[in-house]
């Protein structure tokens, strides 16, 4: 029988539509619309089992699932030991102290024998030894951001993405202690099958991650230019140059990171380069 490997991801919540976006950009078909508990993809022999985040460390390291997509927040604070085998950069957000108005808050000190309000018990006592701090951790399973209102707590630890929530609950953001995002965690003792098999699922998430963050661009350039504009496009080998039927010049096409794109832009236009075409790309390697 051909071998398999399955995927724990989130039913539902904030990991559950990126997760399935990543799988199926790597060509990877589920039907996750019944939101059954277990589904099979087509395209790659993978199974998939849907469940709470919390549960996912949990299931990977028990065999019920190989592989899992999970926040780092989740799999830290479950204290199971497995490999984070991808960070796949979504779902990004931080572990931060709040507290009220009023609170006179300097450095992690100022919490010394208060009583803080998380869901995170393990990573936020992490941090306060880490620091020499003695405080009394509150542990709530949601909700954070009221415990201080209604008198349990005297500042809080929670997960932060805008800030809108501890603004509207009157905390103010005093310090992060701890960044997160999605990831990709797996056992550690799998078969050598299942092993090529999740190579070859990270291959695929590494040409889709890779291209996430890269534009293709297209443009005409006067030759004479051509030095300058590889000077500025960088990064890649070189681009590619095509001759054109007018000898002064040439087409030329290359990569370009997406948070260098506009400079290069500005800069590709004050070298003369006419009909810049800019294009999405899909999947890309090193
Ligand atoms: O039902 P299940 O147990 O599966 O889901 P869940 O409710 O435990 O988790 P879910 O879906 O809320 O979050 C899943 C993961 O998303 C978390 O473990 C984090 O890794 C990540 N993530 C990213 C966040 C946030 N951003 C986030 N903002 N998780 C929670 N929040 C909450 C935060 O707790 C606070 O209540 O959103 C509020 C703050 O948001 P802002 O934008 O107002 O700052
Ligand atoms: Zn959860």
């Amino acid at each position: 029988m051909e071998s398999t490997i399955s995927i724990a991801i989130q039913k539902s919540g904030r990991l559950s539509e990126k997760s399935l976006d990543l799988i199926r950009s790597c060509g990877i078909d589920v039907n996750a619309d019944s939101r059954v508990l277990k589904a099979s993809a087509s395209g790659f022999p993978l199974d998939f089992l849907f469940v709470r985040d919390d549960d996912i460390p949990q299931y990977v390291a028990d065999g019920v699932a190989d592989i899992g997509i999970v926040g780092r927040n989740e799999y830290d604070e479950s204290g199971i030991s497995l490999s984070v085998v991808r960070d796949l950069k979504f779902a990004s957000c931080r572990l931060s102290i709040a507290v009220p108005h009023g609170f006179v808050y300097k450095d992690l000190s100022s919490l010394e024998g208060k009583r803080i309000a998380t869901s995170y018990p393990r990573i936020l006592s992490d941090v306060l030894n880490k620091n020499g701090v003695n405080a009394q951790i509150v542990v709530v399973s949601g909700s954070v951001e009221i415990t201080v209102d209604v008198g349990i707590a005297d500042a809080i630890a929670d997960l932060v993405s805008t800030g809108t929530t501890l603004k509207m609950n009157g905390l103010e953001e005093v310090e992060c202690i701890y960044r997160s995002s999605a990831v990709m965690i797996a056992r550690s003792d799998m078969s050598d099958e299942k092993r090529v098999l999740l190579n070859r699922l990270l291959e695929r998430i590494d040409a889709v991650m890779l291209a996430r963050h890269q534009k293709y661009i297209l443009f005409n350039l006067p030759s004479d230019k051509l030095e300058e504009a590889a000077a500025i496009i960088g990064g890649m080998k070189s681009p590619t140059v095509t001759p054109l039927m007018d000898k002064n010049w040439v087409s030329v096409q290359s990569a370009v990171d997406e948070n260098r794109f506009w400079a290069v832009f500005e800069e590709l236009r004050r070298l003369g380069a006419e009909g810049i075409l800019v294009m999405n790309i899909e999947k890309m390697t090193e």
